[in-house]
């Protein structure tokens, strides 16, 4: 049978990131997804596409994780973007009422349309409630520098640090992703496993930031995963798929580009 891969996300309307990202994702590694909404991202193209962020009731998230976990015997997740303490209550319960063979955290942090106050809670929420159940988690150059409470995060040796200040929040394995702003020709993720740090390199494609990148990163970890890849492999086709996508991403009308998750063939 094929293997399912299940996220718990927001839907983004654009469609580049979220779970409009991490279903693609899916499909193109030959899973079959299964998608929960927890919130909902519609840019405002009259204000400079800034955030517009609405959540999902709770209790409707509630019944989409118990629809969708009572059908599928699902052992693999992926955890997005949550929005509210009120909802990572809900996931957080999920998450213990069963087991997992895998939880993919990507930290979503900040979103442009939440009141500061509330972010924090939320960042305060994930960091206390979601982040010890993760299996990885792929916190990006800002979160990697929130979560490991490091000012600057500028050398390798930062990367690995920050990697190993995040794992002792509970991760199994972090991953962080330098990403366009971290210095140098290639975009460098650190794999920390909790003893020895592995370096993925590939060379920046530009210089401008991509959406989904992130998204569509986390949801082919767990796709992989969810086939039965070990970890490291994992990250390693997730990196090489998703740098194919950026280099073949899908420009619009808004002032950025997204991955095409359809450019690989890798891991299929
Ligand atoms: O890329 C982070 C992200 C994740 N999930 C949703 C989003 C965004 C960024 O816009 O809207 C729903």
């Amino acid at each position: 049978m094929v293997a399912l891969s299940y996220v718990i996300a927001g839907s983004e309307a654009t469609g580049g990131a979220g779970l409009q990202a991490d279903l693609r994702t899916f499909q193109q590694l030959d899973t079959y997804g299964v998608g929960t909404v927890t919130c909902i991202v519609s840019f405002d193209p009259k204000a400079n596409w800034s955030h517009r962020f609405v959540p999902v009731e709770p209790q409707v998230v509630a019944d989409q994780i118990e629809a969708a976990t009572s059908a599928y015997d699902l052992d693999v997740v992926k955890i997005g973007m949550l929005g509210t303490p009120a909802t990572i209550d809900v996931v957080a319960e999920a998450l213990a009422r069963q087991t997992w063979r895998h939880i993919v955290v990507d930290p979503v942090l900040i979103c442009k349309g939440q009141e500061p106050g509330a972010a924090l809670d939320t960042d305060t929420a994930l960091r206390r409630q979601i982040l010890p159940r993760a299996t990885v988690t792929t916190p990006n150059l800002f979160e990697a520098r929130t979560l490991a409470g490091m000012a600057d995060i500028a050398s390798i040796d930062d990367l690995i640090e920050a990697a190993r200040r995040i794992a002792d929040l509970g991760p199994d394995y972090v991953v962080v992703k330098g990403g366009v702003d971290f210095p140098g020709d290639d975009a460098i993720d650190v794999v920390f496993d909790g003893r020895d740090a592995e370096i993925l390199r590939a060379p920046k494609v530009g210089q401008a930031r991509v959406a989904g990148a992130g998204c569509t990163l986390a949801a082919a970890i767990t796709a992989a995963l969810a086939k039965g890849s070990d970890v490291l492999d994992a990250v390693r086709l997730a990196k090489e798929f998703t740098t194919a996508g950026i280099v073949e991403r899908i420009g619009g009308n808004a002032p950025f580009d997204t991955v095409w998750q359809g450019a690989s063939q890798t891991g299929r």
